[in-house]
């Protein structure tokens, strides 16, 4: 490789610690050296170098390459010999079920540590977030492996989107020379009532005022085949119905539009047709609910929108927002 540079740009390291107390690491790539190890510091020159840590404690591997014209490029790593990181797992709530602001979330959460042993849950912190947008607040902290979380029902006030963190943390007791070791596992959980003009991707419709109880924003413009996902995505669990807010639609003949749910896609598995009725007016409001099941597991729900017979071309209803109904993740 002479008179050619040799960048680290995107090397990585691999770490192979695995075992306690001994720990190896490897530059993982061929890196041609055409010069013996003359500096002590320098473990290795070999281009795929292995190195075994016969003692405990925290080092850095450092890589670095110099190439014919003396240029060098370096990179390093900190290794934890010694120590694993906790493994933590929220059994309950489910990823995406389904709460409303206000109601206290039950948890549950298992938390075990290869050098700890049994794990002290009064050291395991549960904390519930309020997910917005791209950022959160935490909430209330609690300590153990289960209790309840209880949520402020004033947060459904806020608009965008808007959802649930259930964050778990364990901290391990290190030892000695090896310092303590975090970790941190998340669950998301969705409102039951959403409101469909935050919706991160549709096709075909638009937002516009609504003159419904609560005011904010509705989505209208509902033609055939246009579509809209709900914020999620959604686990379904002891969910037992599906309201949808609306007004307009024909009403001579009582007919609106239908609404389609298809599952992770917007020609998905379809999982319930719903036949909006007409309001009196497009500024009468009324809650449609139906019947919905569970489909079991975490899915993408589309809201996918179908002319029906009788009902407007074009313009079905104004959809102002959908509540799932049940008790989904919250306490009785
Ligand atoms: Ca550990
Ligand atoms: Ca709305």
């Amino acid at each position: 490789m002479a008179g050619r540079r040799r960048g680290l740009a995107g090397h990585q390291f691999q770490d192979r610690l695995v075992l306690q107390p001994l720990s190896a690491w490897s530059a993982g790539a061929a890196a041609p050296v055409e010069a013996p190890p003359v500096d002590p510091r320098i473990d290795s020159v070999d281009p795929d170098p292995v190195h075994v840590y016969t003692t405990t404690g925290v080092f850095t591997a450092k890589l670095t390459v110099t190439d014919s014209s003396g240029k060098t490029d370096s990179k390093s790593t900190v290794i934890t010999v010694g120590n694993t990181a906790p493994t933590v797992k929220i059994t309950v709530p489910v990823e995406g079920g389904t709460f409303a602001f206000g109601d206290s979330i039950p948890f549950s959460v298992t938390v075990t540590d290869p050098e700890d042993g049994v794990v002290d849950c009064a050291r395991v912190h549960v904390t519930f977030v309020l997910g917005h947008d791209t950022h959160g607040h935490a909430e209330e902290d609690v300590a153990g492996c289960t209790g309840v979380l209880h949520t402020v029902a004033d947060d459904a006030s806020h608009g965008g989107n808007v959802f649930g963190v259930v964050s778990a943390t364990y901290t391990d007791r290190g030892d000695g020379s090896v310092p303590a070791l975090t970790t941190t596992e998340q669950v998301q959980i969705r409102q039951q009532k959403q409101e469909v003009e935050f919706v991160l991707e549709q096709s075909g419709t638009n937002t516009s005022s609504t003159v419904d109880v609560g005011g904010g924003l509705q989505r209208g413009s509902l033609g055939n085949g246009d579509w809209l996902l709900l914020n999620g995505p959604f686990n379904l669990i002891a969910v037992d119905s599906l309201t949808f807010r609306v007004s307009g639609g024909t009403a001579a003949t009582g007919v609106a539009g239908a609404v389609e749910l298809h599952l992770d896609a917007v020609d998905g598995p379809l999982h319930g047709t719903f036949n909006v009725a007409a309001t009196a007016s497009a500024t009468t409001y009324a809650s449609q609910t139906f019947p919905l099941t569970d489909p079991g597991g975490l899915h993408k729900l589309y809201l996918v929108f179908r002319s029906l017979t009788g009902g407007p071309t074009n313009n079905f209803f104004n959809l102002n927002w959908v509540e799932f109904g049940g008790q989904g993740i919250s306490a009785p």
